[in-house]
């Protein structure tokens, strides 16, 4: 087996940025996406400040495997010493114990809760923790789970097997196809070979490549050796010393922690980017709120308001109490003057029918913004889009309360008033006179006061007829002026509930969505810086240089 160094890049500074934006990514994802592979995220990025903090000089290798494999005659085989116990009866290790190669390191072992310690003349393996483990297809229960907890930890793994247990599913099930991200941190030792002829090797070694294949680990390095007899231990050392040199094992190992939990939050992010929110369905959306807030009812009474407060200004003075017998329009359902966000109108509230279109507008506008993105985000985006749903008719009673619907009487009703009262004082002086001609003319004393005449009628003749005339001809005549004002004004009305309504439907509904649109490109943004610079800056790019040239 020849296994060059790892010549990564060596940057942790790269590594603490594609950190931060995993940390920025499970953050993202935390509600939103699976809660293990949020999990996962965060225990990685916590795993890796830990790791980093405990020195990048150590290079911790865990000697992992089945029962009988020689995991601890390995042990002791590279540590030239009898540490370990070695026995016929299995399994036989049933604690983590370390070996280590230099000063130091404490806090590390600390870190990786291995109490067992012994420390080894440094040599050319200085910076090496090797760990022996228990087996993983243990009958005890314990066994495994310190395996899983250690194997999560190390830098690198050696798979130490047997020519009889090689193919077990729970090697290849259990770890080897679920840390298949996981190749530049894990070497396969394949040991006992002495028990098998030369040809019987060789055939063994392309059978476990194959396999690995299988496990989507192509290339990760095959050592053969024999603990028993020593054939292949010096390129496995060779191996160990590379690693321990380079000092970058950590970081490959973190580096494809990383890459893994990145690929766990990334699931939804390969694919085109959404459609975003559309303009059509935001008109829809629009048309089903102006039919739930009742704009055509408010813009009606505004029209009507306008009419019958201007019948009241400028109508006929002696017709107008017709025009009291109704209510305000405006007032009746308590319509604000003056926006007034805060109080709530008389207005009817929403149908359900009309509640209903708003829901349906409001989903077709989420599953239209969505459209392209894969699960679970067309759901995301359509709960975001529906999430305000029971605040809908008090926001848009709100808004309509809120709405300067400028129904300030114009200023040409004072004069047409004057006008009006004028022509009235002219009838009502016309009528009196007459009266009183009338009075004199039954008393026979008519000709006392000599009565002015215009073109030979009667001066007041003339007061009471041009006043009644004049004053019906006139409040006709504003009653059409009016009814044009009254329509201007209904429209400006409706542009500006309009306005308001836009605002909800954007506070409500289109700003939550795109909220959910911006919060899924940022996480596949950071999923992507995560899980590599993919230039030969990056360290996975050091790597594929390292197994190119192997
Ligand atoms: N023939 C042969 N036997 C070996 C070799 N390596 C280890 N053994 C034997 O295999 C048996 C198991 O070895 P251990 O080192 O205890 O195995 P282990 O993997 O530590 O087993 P557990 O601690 O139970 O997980 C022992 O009897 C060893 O002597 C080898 O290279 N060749
Ligand atoms: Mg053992």
């Amino acid at each position: 087996m020849t296994i060059a160094p790892a010549r990564g890049s060596g940057e942790s500074g790269e590594l603490d940025r594609r950190l931060g934006a995993l940390s920025e990514a499970a953050e993202l994802a935390s509600g939103r996406l699976d809660d293990d592979a949020v999990d996962s995220a965060r225990a990685v990025v916590a795993k890796a400040g830990a790791r980093l903090g405990l020195g990048l000089e150590w290079t911790v290798v865990a000697l992992a495997g089945p029962t009988g494999a020689g995991k601890s005659q390995l042990f002791n085989v590279l540590t030239e010493t009898e540490l370990a116990a070695v026995g016929r009866r299995r399994p036989t290790t049933s604690s983590g114990h370390a070996a280590i190669w230099g000063d130091g390191g404490e806090e590390l072992l600390d870190w990786l809760e291995i109490a067992r310690r012994h420390r080894l003349e440094s040599g050319d393996l200085e910076g090496l923790v090797l760990l022996d483990l228990p087996d993983f297809d243990s009958v005890e229960m314990s066994h495994r789970l310190e395996v899983d907890r250690v194997v999560e930890l190390v830098d690198l793994v050696l798979w130490v097997v047997e020519p009889q247990k090689y193919a077990d599913a729970a090697l290849h099930d259990r770890y080897l196809r679920r840390l298949s991200t996981h190749a530049a941190a894990m070497a396969v030792v394949l040991n006992q070979a002495d028990l098998l002829a030369a040809a019987e090797v060789e055939a063994w070694r392309d059978d476990m490549r194959r396999l690995l294949a299988e496990d989507g680990l192509k290339g990760i390095p095959i050592a053969v050796v024999s603990a028993r007899t020593g054939d292949g231990l010096a390129e496995l050392r060779g191996l160990l010393q590379e690693r321990v040199a380079a000092h970058e094992a950590a970081l490959e190992r973190l580096a494809a922690d990383l890459a893994a939990a990145a690929d766990g939050l990334g699931a939804g992010c390969d694919s085109g980017r959404p459609a975003g929110v559309g303009r059509d369905e935001r008109q829809q959306l629009l048309a089903a709120l102006e039919g739930a807030a009742g704009v055509q009812t408010v813009v009606q009474a505004v029209a009507d308001a306008h009419r019958r407060r201007g019948a009241l200004a400028t109508g006929w003075p002696f017709a107008r109490w017709v025009k009291r017998l109704r209510p305000d329009p405006l007032r009746r359902l308590r319509l604000p003057e003056q926006p007034q966000p805060a109080t709530r109108t008389s207005l009817p509230p929403p149908s359900d029918v009309q509640r209903a279109q708003v829901d349906t507008a409001a989903r077709r506008l989420a599953d239209r913004a969505a459209e392209g993105l894969p699960p679970p985000w067309p759901r995301l985006v359509r709960d975001a889009a529906i999430a305000a749903d029971d605040q809908v008719a008090d926001r848009l009673d709100r808004a309509v309360a809120g709405t300067d619907l400028r129904v300030t009487p114009p200023r040409w009703w004072r004069l047409g008033g004057l006008v009006q009262w004028a022509l009235a004082v002219a009838t009502v002086t016309g009528a009196l006179w007459l009266l009183a001609l009338a009075v004199l003319s039954y008393l026979r004393v008519d000709d006392i006061v000599p009565v002015p005449e215009m073109e030979g009628i009667p001066l007041p003749t003339w007061l009471l007829i041009m006043g009644i005339l004049t004053g019906i001809e006139l409040s006709f005549i504003l009653h059409v002026v009016n009814g044009v004002g009254a329509r201007r004004r209904a429209r400006r009305a409706g542009k500006a509930l309009r306005a308001e309504l836009e605002q909800v439907a954007e506070e409500l509904v289109v700003a939550p969505v795109e909220q959910e649109l911006e919060a899924h490109a940022r996480l596949c943004a950071a999923v992507e810086t995560a899980r590599a610079a993919r230039g030969a800056q990056g360290l996975r790019g050091a790597f594929r240089g390292s197994r190119r040239a192997r």
